[in-house]
């Protein structure tokens, strides 16, 4: 071999070995930056659309016709509320659509996702009429993404995200690092959620409030689910207080039939009641829908369903029951599961009974009150029902 070859070949050989460290290198730090175009948009909100208890399949009886039932001083079932919605750009004139897989969402804002190592961002928009924000649960942020206003000695471009004004907009950056995924022993992919935290029990209360999944390195497919599962399903069990919501007296003057002989109170924890009727106020939702009307919530018998539950803001406690199936959560089997105010929760499915099933919470007021909705197990192909 003359010296020339040698040349050569050590040539070829050090570029083969300099390409494969460049993509080994790049491979390892590859990371994602998440981009959300979010609005705070005020919306006419029904939490039973049909105007008939889907439970029952009958009309709503006299019990559910306390919350349902609009009168000369109660609401009903239709209020105004606030809404986190996603849009395409920055301009924020085109909603984004949801996917059908998704449509179980309701009141939910859009589903924020990532893996660990990705950074999340979010445009975000105010268009209601009171301050809005977006404070994450789990992944990290600096003081300028912090989404809430209290005395913490910042200032200046700090506080910029603590309450965006009606018609401004603010970006929020989140970085999501390994401990904002998957601890060990945990499933792949875990919740958070996301909400707005100025005057903190008045925002949520109005609706806003969102969910966030983080799937664990490497266990990730190309559209951000985890690999180890067929199916995905996110329910919040969310009480909203309507007296708390900032929409009360607007609601009240368009919703019941003497709004003059309506009184709004201000009670010990700075709690604004209705009276003479504060406790119909009060939605006992899943996803914002009550008695059955919460759609979608479908799978196929032996897929690996996961099940992502959380709570609201007020002093509640709720016991999601699944009939029909058994899930696995927090390394149990059971078919009851227990949420603390804002609490979240993974739970693991693998459906063998085929059929529709009440899924509902198991607290007996919330129950009444319509926490209830109904999930379908499709028959598998080639599988016989048992
Ligand atoms: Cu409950």
């Amino acid at each position: 071999m003359n010296k020339r070859v040698l040349a050569g070949g050590l040539l070829i050989l050090a570029l083969t070995l300099a390409g494969a460290w460049y993509a080994q290198t790049n491979a390892s730090s590859k990371s994602t930056t998440h981009t959300y175009y979010i609005a705070a948009d005020p919306v006419t909100w029904d939490y039973a659309p049909s105007g008939m208890d889907k439970i029952t399949g009958k009309p709503f009886d006299s019990v559910a016709n306390f919350w349902v039932e609009s009168g000369p001083t109660s609401i009903g079932r239709v209020y105004k509320k606030a809404l986190y919605h996603e849009y395409t750009d920055d301009t924020f004139s085109e909603r984004k659509p949801r996917p059908p897989e998704w449509e179980h969402l309701g009141f939910l804002g859009p589903l924020i996702r990532a893996t660990v190592g990705d950074t999340i961002r979010v445009v975000f928009k105010n268009n209601v009429h009171f301050p809005a924000s977006l404070h994450p649960h789990g992944v990290f942020y600096n003081k300028d993404s912090e989404g809430a206003p209290y005395y913490d000695g910042t200032e200046g471009a700090d506080k910029a995200d603590d309450g965006v004004p009606t018609g401004a907009t603010h970006t929020y950056g989140w970085p999501v690092p390994e401990r904002a995924g998957p601890a060990e022993g945990d499933p792949s992919s875990i919740l958070w959620m996301y909400h707005s935290h100025v005057a903190e029990v008045n925002d949520v209360n109005a609706g806003l409030t969102g969910p966030m999944i983080i799937t664990g390195r490497g266990t990730t497919n190309s559209d951000g689910t985890p690999k180890d599962v067929d199916r995905e399903l996110i329910v919040a069990f969310a009480e909203f207080d309507e007296n708390e919501s900032h929409y009360l007296r607007e609601n009240i003057d368009t919703y019941t039939g003497m709004p003059d002989s309506v009184m709004i109170v201000t009670g010990i924890f700075g709690t604004s009641a209705m009276v003479p009727d504060p406790g119909k106020n009060f939605m006992e939702t899943m996803n914002g829908l009550t008695f059955g009307h919460l759609p979608g919530l479908t799978m196929r018998q032996g897929e690996r369903v996961r099940w992502y539950i959380m709570a609201s803001t007020n002093f509640e406690l709720h016991a999601p029951h699944w009939h029909g199936n058994v899930v696995t959560a927090q390394h149990m089997r059971t078919d009851v599961a227990a949420l603390l105010p804002m609490g979240m929760l993974v739970a693991d499915m693998v459906p063998d009974n085929p059929g529709k099933w009440l899924f509902h919470c198991h607290v007996g007021g919330h129950l009444l009150a319509g926490m209830q909705s109904v999930y379908t197990v499709e028959p598998a192909d080639g599988m016989a029902s048992q």
